[in-house]
């Protein structure tokens, strides 16, 4: 007989598993009950420690009498239907722990605990670790692997100290790293392979709005499970601004747009929106009728030049403010005036005002070990400077770093100086919220 049950969303994924071994820890009188479907990236996991979780069935519902229910990684009423319309009788007090935004929450008359965190599983981890339970490295394993793939390993966005605390604890516990590993592997399928094959060929990039964008288009004879995976890995060895990828169904004419973007400024959630699609800023997707594959797959290249904001460019991080030497002074002018403004290298002018040189310390220091302090900038600087013109892409910005050792790139407009961007301006321009409007973007 149960009294108490626990579940997660519809579907249920890893995050979801990693809350409910975690729920049973916690709540050792609930009865877990299982999706009737599991989602493809947690079959692995759910195969090997099935018997861990001890899950009942929703259809095993029927004519039991519930009193409490726990949710977790879901506070969509749509997304535990499947459980519910098993549960007659009296309504049973329900309780959510989610991570998902409480707005998006329509279980009504539930008692909700949010949590702000990248992983649900963290939520419920750093409760246990509170209560000082004691896991099993089974369970431990299953956990992390819940945070692992919530968190994109700890690396998006979403993630807050207490999901690097509650991996940590995990860790302890003896979560074993390499299961982990394995649990988190997306390509496992003959038919993932060959359409990452067929995509790493099919994948052209091109420069829209100044992004660095791979667009791909491939027809299908079928529908494939596990895309999105296949889309993440060409993501991550192309390594684009974002991914549009287009499959066509010509069967039964669907077309299918999976999307992943890497830049904050690029909201797949916003672009794709128009075409009924959704999903994250930098994840999302939509499927809809297309009578010509080919045809939308143009057309959705025309709506990505007239939609995507543009690429911040050097005008938009550069200093305006450059300090700069002139090529007649001395080594010695040249390093005071260096140390006064704080900084480790400057442009060198020519009497017309004319770029013609760059000094940084190093040549400075040269000067010095030659005793050299009174011969003139030109002497010692360097002639070949690398500058560029204003509108130049933050991607280009980094190649020329990368390729020249630079640290200092002069922005030269009409023959004249205009701008210097350091690696400061640089890493300032990449974290900068999306929210702020870039200052002084114009047109291109
Ligand atoms: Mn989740």
């Amino acid at each position: 007989m149960f009294v108490n049950i626990a579940f997660g969303h519809t579907n249920m994924d890893l995050d979801c598993l990693g809350s409910l071994i975690l729920v049973k820890k916690l709540f050792p009188d609930y009865v877990l009950v299982r999706s009737r479907l599991i989602h493809p990236a947690a079959y692995t996991l759910y195969n090997l420690f099935e018997s861990h979780f001890g899950f009942a069935e929703p259809v095993d519902l029927e004519g039991e009498t519930i009193e409490n229910i726990i949710v977790v990684d879901t506070s969509s009423s749509a997304r535990i239907k499947e459980y519910l319309e098993h549960i007659r009788g009296p309504h049973p007090n329900i309780t959510i722990y989610d991570h998902h935004p409480a707005e998006h929450c329509d279980i009504l008359g539930a008692r909700r605990v949010g949590f702000p965190w990248g992983a649900n599983t963290s939520g419920l981890g750093g409760l246990a670790r509170e209560r000082g339970i004691r896991l099993e490295s089974e369970e431990a394993t299953i956990a992390l692997t819940g945070i692992y793939a919530d968190t994109g390993c700890l690396i998006y966005e979403n993630v807050k100290p207490l999901d690097l605390e509650v991996a940590a604890w995990l860790l302890d516990m003896g979560a074993s790293l390499k299961l982990v590993k394995s649990f988190l592997e997306t390509i496992k399928e003959d038919d993932q392979i060959q359409i990452l094959n067929r995509l790493l060929l099919a994948a052209q990039p091109s420069s829209i709005q100044g992004n660095e964008i791979l667009l791909s288009y491939l027809e299908l004879d079928r529908q494939v499970s596990g895309l999105a995976a296949v889309i993440e890995k060409i993501t991550d060895v192309k390594n684009p601004d974002a991914y549009f990828a287009v499959f066509f169904i010509p069967k039964n004419n669907t077309a299918l747009v999976i999307a992943r973007s890497r830049r904050s400024r690029i909201d797949l959630h916003e672009i794709l929106a128009p075409y009924g699609g959704g999903g994250h800023q930098s994840a999302a997707s939509a499927k809809l009728n297309a009578g010509d594959g080919r045809l939308f797959y143009d057309e959705l290249r025309e709506y990505l030049e007239r939609s995507l904001a543009p690429a911040l460019r050097a005008r938009d991080i550069m200093s305006r403010e450059v300090f700069s030497v002139n090529e007649n002074q001395s080594l010695l002018e040249a390093s005071k005036y260096m140390e006064q403004v704080n900084h480790t290298g400057l442009p060198v002018l020519d009497n017309e005002g004319k770029l013609n040189g760059f000094l940084s310390l190093r040549e400075i220091m040269k000067g010095r070990k030659n005793s050299q302090m009174s011969s003139p900038v030109r002497a010692y600087m360097i002639r070949n400077v690398i500058s560029a013109p204003p509108g130049i892409t933050m991607r280009e910005i980094e190649r020329l770093f990368f390729r020249h050792h630079i640290g200092h790139l002069p922005i030269v407009e009409n023959n004249a100086l205009a701008g210097i961007v350091s690696r400061g301006d640089y890493l300032r321009g990449r974290m900068r919220p999306p929210s702020v409007p870039a200052a002084g973007t114009t047109e291109e």
